[in-house]
């Protein structure tokens, strides 16, 4: 059984860039509801059932057809939530490591070197997640080359290689912003980069190298 991973912070601590009700209902009824409909979708299929989200997701043409939309959707949501609510984490002034504030060594040596530092990665981010159209995610991933790309994928959909190639993700879905920022897509793109968690993408990158 699949199951909501519990969050490393409370739902008022991305206050005020996300907002505690914002977060509550997207982590306890949304992601809920998509971890809940993959189960039954897998309710006949034990083996696969067994299976980490990403492999399952990254294995989606092995799943038989008459669940593999089921899968798409709602374990794509899954493992997408999953690693949104490991992207972003609160600004503690007295604490740094647990997330907020500035990128750390190793991504800044990747900013600079493939986006003209930290200024040219957020407005290469910014300008795909406003040029997605509909609902979607905008990703930080490594290519199978090891290079950072940006890059959107529609609905719950989730980037090549599943999890295992994220060090970024942001939620486009109307659901993860409207309560406080309505049609304001803009700025709640401009609030992402004040909660993440830039140690996370640290410990991603240094993992890697
Ligand atoms: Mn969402």
């Amino acid at each position: 059984m699949h199951e909501v991973p519990s969050l490393p912070y409370k739902y008022n601590e991305l206050e005020p860039y996300i907002d505690e009700e914002t977060m509550r209902l997207h982590h306890i009824k949304h992601h809920q509801a998509y971890v809940d409909k993959l189960n039954v979708a897998l309710e006949d299929y034990p083996d696969l059932a067994q299976k980490p989200i990403a492999d399952l997701v990254v294995g989606l043409n092995e799943v038989p057809e008459a669940i593999r939309t089921a899968v798409r959707n709602y374990g794509g949501g899954h493992l997408n939530h999953s690693l949104f609510w490991e992207t972003i984490g609160p600004v503690y002034p007295a604490s740094p490591a647990a997330g907020g504030g500035q990128p750390r060594e190793a991504t800044i040596t990747l900013f600079d070197k493939y986006f003209l530092g930290l200024d040219g990665f957020r407005q290469k981010f910014k300008e795909s997640a406003l040029g997605l159209f509909g609902s979607g995610w905008t990703w930080l991933v490594l290519d199978s080359a090891g290079r950072p790309e940006i890059t959107n994928t529609p609905n719950q959909d989730s980037p090549p290689g599943g999890g295992k190639t994220v060090l970024l993700c942001l939620d486009l879905w109307e659901h993860a912003y409207y309560l406080k920022y309505q049609n304001r897509r803009p700025e709640y793109v401009d609030a992402f980069f004040h909660i993440v968690n830039w140690q996370h993408l640290e410990d991603l990158l240094r993992r890697r190298s």
